[in-house]
This record gives structure tokens, sequence and C-alpha cells, in this order.
């Protein structure tokens, strides 16, 4: 079975972690399954944006404990264990997480490494690896107090409580609540949103927003307004402001 389904609606495509008999927690196969997806979503140029899901009752409940409960330090170190899940975080166009369910642990830290969270009403998000005699290791314990702040996301770390999705939502790890029936439609409404836009400009913005958690606000800013600056020499542009002066609909050719 396919570990990872995808689906494509018109620019967007879909992209379905598949592991109901574990509620999706991710293994190897997954992971290589993704880094797959992810390679030919980069470089698709007619594709605008990526979803990534899971079931109603799961986004991913965490890392395969069952494959990983007797990995020895030495394996762990020497394959650089989890490096895997990276290029989530590295995939320059943009991805929307949907969260259903379970986001726990990996799970959690997945949907983290998308650019935002919508999320269903029956959403959970937690870190619950301390309960495993571990700790987070995918970023966990780095992306989830630059979205919630220290306070929240030490308690998530140290008790590995889960929090429902309004907390998540009031802590600002969630972008937006909707009904369970309606989280598929909602988010690919806003990927078709994005796909709309200038491919160039989205993926500016995307890395100017990221960067605003890597360094100093000074460094941000100048980072900013130099690519606020290149994007005067984007087609894009010209076409994006002519059409608002113009009272017409933009179309964007990503030049
Ligand atoms: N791994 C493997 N199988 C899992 C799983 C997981 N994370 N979560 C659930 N399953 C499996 C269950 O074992 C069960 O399988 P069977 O027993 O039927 O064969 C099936 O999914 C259904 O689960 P439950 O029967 O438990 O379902 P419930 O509705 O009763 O409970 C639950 C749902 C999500 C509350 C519960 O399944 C649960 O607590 N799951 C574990 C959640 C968890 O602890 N997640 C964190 C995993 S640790 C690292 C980097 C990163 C990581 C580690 C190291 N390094 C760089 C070294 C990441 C670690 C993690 O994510």
């Amino acid at each position: 079975m396919n570990t990872v389904i995808t689906e494509r609606h018109d620019k967007v495509l879909l992209v379905r972690l598949n592991r109901p008999e574990a509620l999706n927690a991710i293994n190897e196969q997954l992971a290589d399954d993704l880094n797959e997806v992810l390679a030919t979503y980069e470089k698709d140029e007619t594709l605008g944006c990526m979803v990534l899901t899971g079931s109603e009752k799961a986004f991913a409940a965490g890392a395969d404990i069952k494959e990983m409960q007797f990995k020895t330090y030495a394996e762990a170190y020497f394959e650089d264990f989890i490096c895997k899940w990276d290029p989530l975080a590295r995939t320059r166009k943009p991805i929307i997480a949907a969260v259903a369910g379970f986001a726990l642990g990996g799970g959690c830290e997945f949907a983290m490494m998308c650019d935002f969270i919508l999320a269903a009403e029956n959403a959970k998000f937690g870190q619950p690896e301390i309960k495993l005699g571990i700790i987070p290791g995918a970023g966990g314990t780095q992306r989830l107090p630059r979205a919630v702040g220290k306070a929240k996301a030490m308690a998530l770390a140290l008790t590995g409580r889960m929090m429902d999705v309004n907390e998540a939502e009031r802590a600002g790890l969630v972008s937006r609540v909707v009904p369970l029936d309606k989280l598929m439609e909602e988010t690919l409404a806003a990927a078709l949103m994005i796909c709309e836009y200038s491919q160039l400009a989205v993926m500016a913005a995307k890395e100017s927003v990221n960067r605003a958690f890597e360094g100093g606000l000074a460094d941000g800013v100048m980072f900013e307004r130099r690519l606020f600056h290149a994007l005067f020499a984007t087609q894009d542009q010209k076409e994006g402001m002519d059409a608002f002066v113009n009272k017409r609909k933009a179309s964007f050719k990503n030049a």
C-alpha cells in the first residue's frame, strides 16, 4: 500500500498520509515516499501549492514507535536518524497542513514544518515524547515555542499533554479552525487562492516570513527589503499593479 496518496486539484497537489493501521505514524517508507512527492512538487511548474493532510482520525500520531524502539544511540547518530524529514521544512514552494484528529510528536512537528495549519474541530496537538523517555527530535522544542511561546511549549513538552484545537488556535499554532466536513474544501480554497498569485511573490513572502524566525529584527527587515526591491524586476509586479490601476483581474506568469 502507498504510504502517501496524491491527488491533483487544478494547480494544487493534495498529499494524504496513508498508514491508517498506525494512525499515519511516520516510518522510513513514509518519509521516503513523501520526499519523492516533495521533489516532484518543487520541480513541477504547473503546481502552485501543496496541501499535506492525513485522515479524519489522525494527521499523524508521531514517528513510528514500533520501528524505532530498538534503535541504538550509535545507529541513530550514524544514520542521522530523522534527517530524512528535513525536505518538508526546506521546500521553497508553499505547503498548507490540513489537520484533523491527532497531530502528535513527529506529527505535530510535520504540521509545524508546513507554512500554516488549518485545523478541524477535532484536531489535537501535542509533543508526548517525554512519555516515551525521549524528547521531540524534529524541531518540536524549537518551532513550538516560536509558535506558542515558552510557557505553553515547555508545559506541553514536559507533561506530554495534548492541546485541543481551540487552545491551539488561541496560542497561535493554528491559523484557522473549520468544521471537520469543511476542512478539505476550505484548505483547497486557500491553496487555490495562493496559486492565483505570482509564484515569485509567494515564494519571496514565504522566505521572508521564515527569516523572522532565524535572526534579529534589523537583519530580517533588511532581508525583506531586498526581496521587496527584487520583485520590482518581475513582470508579475508590473502586471499586478497595472491590473489594480485598470480595475481588472491580474494574470500572473511567474516571470
Ligand atoms: N507509532 C506506531 N504505531 C502507532 C503510533 C505511533 N506513533 N501511534 C498509534 N499507533 C498504532 C497503535 O499501536 C495501534 O496499533 P495496533 O495496536 O492496533 O496494531 C493503532 O495505531 C491505533 O492506535 P490506538 O489503538 O492507540 O488508538 P487510540 O485512539 O486508542 O489512541 C493515540 C490514539 C494517538 C492517543 C495513541 O495511539 C497514542 O498515544 N499514540 C502514540 C502517540 C505518541 O506517543 N507520539 C509520539 C511518537 S514519538 C528523533 C526525532 C523525532 C522523533 C524521535 C526521535 N530523533 C532525531 C532521534 C519523534 C518521535 C515521536 O514522534
